[in-house]
């Protein structure tokens, strides 16, 4: 038989591809994107370095020098193409409702008439990548599985790192199975003969597409992080949020870490964050001196999908087998496991480039005491200590990110890859407030965890493109990467509270709230942080142990300064006063913030969240 073809473009699937919907779908995509070329990955070390070779010939990597850092590479990328685009990405249920005030909203067949012509022709001149991906231990009850048509080879290896991706996917799919399809393009194709003629290719209009009626994913015009690898935002937090609405369980932006007692007991506790607000420090924690015989490993540091046992427990898988972190800030302080993983086969992008073909990145100068002479920026221009005092420029774009397997990470915790996952124990939600919120509170209920959760504010960072350091509405760190009505996530989390409460016999996670960056009137923070987290998340767990009393506050029940293990640390009882306190002025303003922010989410609002407002506003008044 001869090999499918369309006008000279070989369709010829591996023999392993065996299911006949993936094999006609890729031919329906490759006949509107009119790619030159169909390489269908399988996932290889031989192939995962003849595309990194392929990539530093085109010049979008540079090989960084091996006795430095060996198997890593540097990508710099468009100045325009640096971080997430929220404005442009959309949730196109079929009723607008569906997707709620927070999401961007098209009804899908018009976006579908709208991407039809931008994705006509979109690959011409490169080649279509069919990367297979599973999000979770492949074949667990728990995992999904997805398969993105991408036409950037540094697509490609990203998702070889940071999903199991490969030959073995197509097994899990097998004749009939399902799978998520996604689509991507860097919207640059080339005419007949054309060479790039830069090394970061993508295209001024961007469109990050959702229909989660039909679980389907489109991207337009990025090649940077979220936008582009589209197992991680786009199907293990928008998609999977869906699917979770409909079958019964939680995907969820947190990290979830163990923490082991000094008596061999360990705890699961998952903990959902904003965007570059330390969730991968938190996974990697190294506890201070006085914490000997503790120990803090990492399931993830980014995504959790929870579901519920038939013992009412919450089990947890990380889909990610990688890191893609905020390189920024990184250093042996605020994140030594991190540090240590970032040692060998690596790919970072946007950080800058050492004289001595190695990286470097604001906040290493705190490891080393002292800036480096000159430097290659991220934009590839020469970097002085001088030039960056005369014009403030940045060595590393500030969401300059690193691409790292799992495996690299030396406190990876052992059931990182069960199938079965993990038991949680505590939620904890934390925004990133200079005021106002305190340092640690446990929700009375599961009812006020969920309201804390809904009613979380941070300050805007460098994660997403736009205005940073304003407050914004965050609930449950989900405001970027829902899937649906937000308002009817609310209810979903009620409904699985009221749910495995009613099996009765494992006790509900308990649920705190954090917030790690008060600052005081110097504009400093004064809660140190990191590792030194550990001492609240002691508190959390004396909590659980019934060995914290705690004591009643407006917001929840906090810790006195007697309950938490101080040793090691100065921080006086003005100084825990002040992280911890309750001001009533700023309470009162913070409340107006929440009657608007359930304003805007009045239509499907449960009425549980207005019952505890009105329960918080009366004890505030008192
Ligand atoms: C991330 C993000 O990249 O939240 O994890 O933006
Ligand atoms: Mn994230």
């Amino acid at each position: 038989m001869n090999a499918p073809t369309m006008q000279g473009l070989d369709l010829q699937a591996p023999a392993y591809v065996k299911n006949a919907k993936l094999i006609a779908w890729v031919a329906e995509m490759a006949a509107l994107c009119k790619p030159a070329k169909i390489h269908w990955c399988d996932g290889s070390k031989e192939e995962y370095d003849q595309l990194c070779q392929q990539l530093v010939d085109a010049g979008t990597f540079k090989k960084l020098n091996p006795a430095k850092r060996p198997g890593s590479f540097l990508a710099c990328s468009d100045p325009s193409d640096v971080a997430r685009v929220e404005d442009r990405t959309y949730i196109c249920s079929e009723k607008k409702d569906d997707a709620g005030p927070t999401n961007n909203w098209m009804a899908p067949a018009e976006m579908r008439a709208t991407l039809q012509p931008l994705f006509d022709g979109c690959m011409a001149g490169r080649t279509m990548y069919v990367v297979p991906f599973s999000m979770g231990p492949l074949g667990s009850p728990i995992a999904h599985v997805g398969v993105e048509l991408s036409d950037s080879a540094y697509v490609a290896v990203n998702m070889k790192i940071m999903t199991r991706m490969g030959k073995a996917v197509y097994d899990v799919i097998g004749t009939d199975g399902e799978f998520v399809p996604c689509v991507h393009t860097i919207g640059a194709p080339l005419k007949a003969g054309e060479k790039d003629t830069t090394t970061w290719p993508c295209n001024k209009t961007k469109y990050i597409v959702h229909y989660p009626e039909t679980r389907e994913i489109w991207s337009f015009g990025s090649g940077y992080g979220g936008n582009a690898l589209l197992g991680k935002k786009c199907l293990a937090l928008r998609i999977a949020s869906t699917m979770g609405r409909d079958q019964g369980w939680l995907a969820e932006h947190m990290l979830i870490l163990g923490v082991t007692n000094p008596e061999g007991k360990k705890y699961h506790v998952a903990a959902a964050f904003p965007s570059a607000c330390g969730k991968t420090n938190f996974s990697m924690l190294v506890p201070p001196k006085a914490f000997d015989g503790w120990k803090v490993t990492t399931i993830g540091d980014d995504i959790a999908w929870i579901k519920p046992q038939a013992d009412g427990s919450l089990r947890a898988i990380n889909p990610e087998a990688g890191y893609f972190g905020v390189a920024p800030g990184t250093n042996y302080h605020t994140n030594p496991n991190c540090m240590a993983s970032l040692d060998k086969d690596v790919i970072f992008t946007n950080v800058a480039l050492t004289d001595d073909g190695d990286v470097w990145w604001e906040g290493m100068e705190k490891d080393s005491g002292q800036m480096p002479d000159h430097l290659i920026d991220w934009q590839g221009k020469d970097w002085t200590p001088q030039i960056a005092k005369e014009t403030g420029a940045k060595a590393a774009h500030p969401n300059a990110r690193f691409t790292v397997a799992a495996t690299n990470n030396p406190a990876l915790d052992d059931a990182w890859d069960d199938p079965k996952g993990v038991k949680i124990d505590a939620i904890i939600f934390g925004g990133r407030r200079s005021t106002t919120v305190p340092l640690v509170t446990e929700a009375r209920n599961w009812t006020e965890g969920v309201y804390m959760a809904a009613t979380m504010g941070s300050e805007t960072t460098a994660a997403a493109f736009g205005a940073q350091g304003v407050v914004r509405r965050d609930p449950f760190a989900m405001l970027p990467f829902m899937g649906y009505n937000m308002s009817d996530y609310f209810q979903h989390w009620l409904n699985m509270g009221e749910k495995v409460e009613k099996i009765g016999q494992t006790p509900l996670p308990r649920i705190f709230t954090t917030n790690w960056f008060r600052k005081n009137a110097d504009g400093k923070f004064v809660w140190p942080g990191y590792g030194e987290n550990m001492r609240v998340l002691k508190w959390m767990l004396d909590r659980i142990e019934s060995k914290a009393e705690g004591q009643q506050t407006a917001f929840g029940v906090a810790p006195t300064y007697a309950e938490i293990n101080w040793t090691g640390l100065e921080f006086t009882p003005e100084q825990f006063e002040s992280v911890t306190n309750i001001d009533k002025a700023a309470w009162a303003e913070e409340m107006k913030l929440h009657t608007e922010h359930f304003d805007k989410l009045a239509q499907r609002l449960p009425k549980e969240m207005l019952e505890i407002k009105d329960a918080l506003e009366k004890r505030l008044a008192v």
